[in-house]
């Protein structure tokens, strides 16, 4: 069955609007109720609100993207049992309402990251970017990270240096801005001062500890989400390897085979983020589609062309850059049509281009982008499909 075409829509504020969406010939809405402040439980009447919205627009709300995972769960805290109900509470009304997937995150503090959020094309397009270098000049020198120096090679570090000592001040706020602001979607919102306080809460929190914590959650909210017939599926790390000293456990197909080999509920699935997880080599794209394939309940699709340092990157257009989206594709197809069912995608970013250049656009979420994106990426899905049957 051919995937579910999906945009995400960032709700009644969003400059995208959904007759936009419509005509870019998606059919499925993703969107979250980011107006609920995290931690809340989301009311029916809310969820059936925009529900309505979504659907007098002749589209569905296939995903729901993101609720959001508080601070308190992922560190374990004393809010912790609250914060669970809260979840749980939310998930069944999502139910009720007859939305079936959920996408959320465990990064701590900080979603998704860029340093640049518009990296000029050769054809004057603009990309997001991210550079460890930027990341580097940050840490060390604006946010000054006690002992930040020693997560960075001795070259990083050099060339950090005269790349914060080139900037100037309003490009030093600019790049502190971009980095810990929060893009798109993400929850949370830092001063450099308050990041750094909050980095210091996770100061007792391992990698391994993080990873139990996801796992308690998972086992405490599995059971809530099975009965409500919702499916949670978790996003990757973007990038996916830790910074600012904070530990990332979603970043690797090991890291997720672990959590489904720990908590083996059928809600317990996965978003595959091909750009999250593309953005490191070792992540074999097209045999996780493969391999982790009934764990999918929601696809990204997007690539990243990796820089020569081999850590930074910038998003390419959906078919070019690093990730062989054809055989990402193909094995998205073999996967739906093994289980008979349309998994929903979205274009995850898309290049700011043409008009969307003059106007004010969320970063990664322009809809010209994203539509020249959508397009691609359904022709490509349609032409693998038509030279498979055919043989
Ligand atoms: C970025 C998005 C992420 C994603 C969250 C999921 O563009 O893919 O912000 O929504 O990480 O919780
Ligand atoms: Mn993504």
């Amino acid at each position: 069955m051919l995937m579910t075409q999906t945009m995400r829509w960032f709700g009644p504020t969003d400059p995208v609007r959904l007759v936009d969406i419509r005509q870019a010939g998606a059919t499925g809405i993703v969107t979250a109720l980011h107006e609920v402040p995290n931690g809340a439980v989301w009311t029916i009447d809310a969820i059936q609100a925009r529900k309505q919205m979504i659907e007098q627009a002749g589209l569905t709300w296939e995903v729901v993207e993101s609720v959001p995972v508080h601070e308190g769960i992922k560190q374990a805290g004393p809010d912790w049992p609250a914060l669970i109900d809260s979840y749980c509470q939310t998930l069944r009304h999502l139910g009720d309402c007859g939305i079936r997937v959920v996408t959320y995150n465990f990064m701590p503090l900080l979603d998704w990251t860029r340093t640049d959020l518009a990296f000029a094309l050769p054809d004057g397009a603009l990309a997001l970017r991210f550079d460890w270098d930027a990341v580097a000049a940050y840490d060390q020198y604006i946010l000054q990270r006690p002992g930040a120096a020693a997560d960075y090679a001795h070259d990083v570090r050099a060339r950090a240096l005269r790349l914060y000592e080139r900037l100037t001040a309003a490009e030093r706020r600019s790049l502190e801005r971009t980095i810990i602001a929060g893009l798109p979607g993400s929850e949370e919102s830092f001063t450099s001062t308050q990041f750094l306080a909050a980095i210091n809460t996770y100061r007792d929190i391992s990698a391994a500890t993080l990873r139990r914590n996801h796992v308690r959650f998972l086992e405490a909210v599995c059971p809530a989400a099975e009965a409500a017939g919702v499916r949670l599926v978790v996003h990757p790390d973007d990038p996916p390897f830790p910074i600012f000293g904070l530990p990332r456990v979603v970043s690797t197909e090991a890291d997720v085979t672990h959590l489904f080999q720990q908590v083996p509920s059928a809600a317990n699935g996965l978003c595959f983020c091909a750009g999250s997880f593309g953005a490191r080599p070792d992540n074999d794209l097209p045999g996780m589609v493969r391999r982790l394939g009934d764990r999918i309940g929601f696809v990204h699709l997007r690539s990243v062309q990796r820089e020569a340092d081999g850590v930074s990157f910038h998003e390419a257009a959906h078919l070019e850059g690093d990730a062989n989206m054809a055989a990402i594709v193909a094995a998205l197809c073999d996967v739906a049509d093994s289980q008979a069912r349309s998994i929903p995608m979205r274009p995850d970013h898309g290049h700011q281009m043409l008009d969307d250049l003059h106007k004010v656009t969320n970063p990664g979420y322009s809809l010209l982008g994203r539509m020249r994106g959508l397009a691609e990426l359904r022709g490509l899905e349609r032409g693998i499909r038509y030279a498979r049957d055919r043989h």
